[in-house]
């Protein structure tokens, strides 16, 4: 597991693409790849990063129809991922990076065990709208759910919009913006019939306690889009407001 990690941690500091491990190694289990994932934090960890938030994948239909994927699946989200609001995101070393909307949200106090959404949305100190950048570190974005979750779940940046107080997020209007034009339509009811079930879905998943402060991705509302150095990233939320990110060339 930790060769896995290691070859998953040089494909992303080099831009290298990898062959999934399934294809090899068709007796990879997905407790397999939860595996890799924490020897992944942990060399993210060596390599001087911060742990600040987790993140839920798969948590609507357009997600699991794009990805051919169907279980929600968790990652971790680092200091050195995060972009401010209204920043510029440097492609640098991603191979075939793409950015999907998002719900975020704070935890003001630590969550652990079987919570529910009552319990969750009451430990929740701010809510947003956000950007989720992934780049798979497998050729062609072709893996399966083994892989996915060994490759952190594709996570590679991430941006949060203005925190709010808490308010009622079930079902809100999202519009993803590309240069301007209207690229994806959404709504945040589309993430698991309220994001806060991806809260809940990640505390149950994770087995370790949220600790209070931890950011959390519930997962992309709609289908994610290709990025390209040049474009300027909106996505407008009820309520919310909007979040914005320029991308260019280049490395930090
Ligand atoms: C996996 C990551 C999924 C989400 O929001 O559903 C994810 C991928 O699509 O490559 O971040
Ligand atoms: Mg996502």
């Amino acid at each position: 597991m930790q060769k896995i990690a290691s070859a998953l941690f040089s494909a992303e500091k080099n831009g290298k693409s990898v062959i999934r491990f399934t294809k090899a190694q068709p007796d990879f289990t997905l407790a397999n790849g939860y595996e890799v994932q924490k020897h992944l934090l942990k060399k993210h960890l060596q390599d001087g990063a911060r742990l600040v938030g987790r993140k839920m994948g798969m948590t609507s239909r357009p997600k699991m129809q794009q990805m051919g994927i169907d279980s929600p699946i968790h990652g971790f989200l680092t200091d050195r991922m995060q972009v401010p609001e209204g920043g510029v995101l440097k492609l640098g070393n991603r191979i075939h990076p793409k950015v999907e909307p998002e719900i975020a949200f704070l935890l003001g106090r630590d969550l652990h065990g079987d919570v529910s959404v009552h319990e969750a949305s009451l430990a929740i100190s701010a809510v947003a709208g956000a950007l989720e950048i992934i780049d798979s570190r497998y050729e062609n974005f072709d893996f399966g759910l083994p892989d996915v979750v060994a490759d952190n779940c594709s996570s590679s940046g991430f941006v949060i919009g203005p925190w709010r107080r808490p308010l009622d997020v079930s079902n809100l209007g999202i519009v993803l913006e590309q240069n301007g034009r209207p690229a994806q339509f959404g709504s945040s009811a589309a993430i698991l019939g309220n994001p806060l079930r991806a809260l809940t879905a990640l505390v149950g998943l994770l087995g370790e306690t949220l600790p209070a402060g931890t950011v959390i991705l519930a997962g992309a509302a709609t289908a994610a889009i290709p990025l390209q150095a040049g474009d300027w990233i909106r996505a407008s939320f009820e309520k919310l407001g909007t979040v914005e990110v320029r991308i260019a060339a280049g490395t930090v």
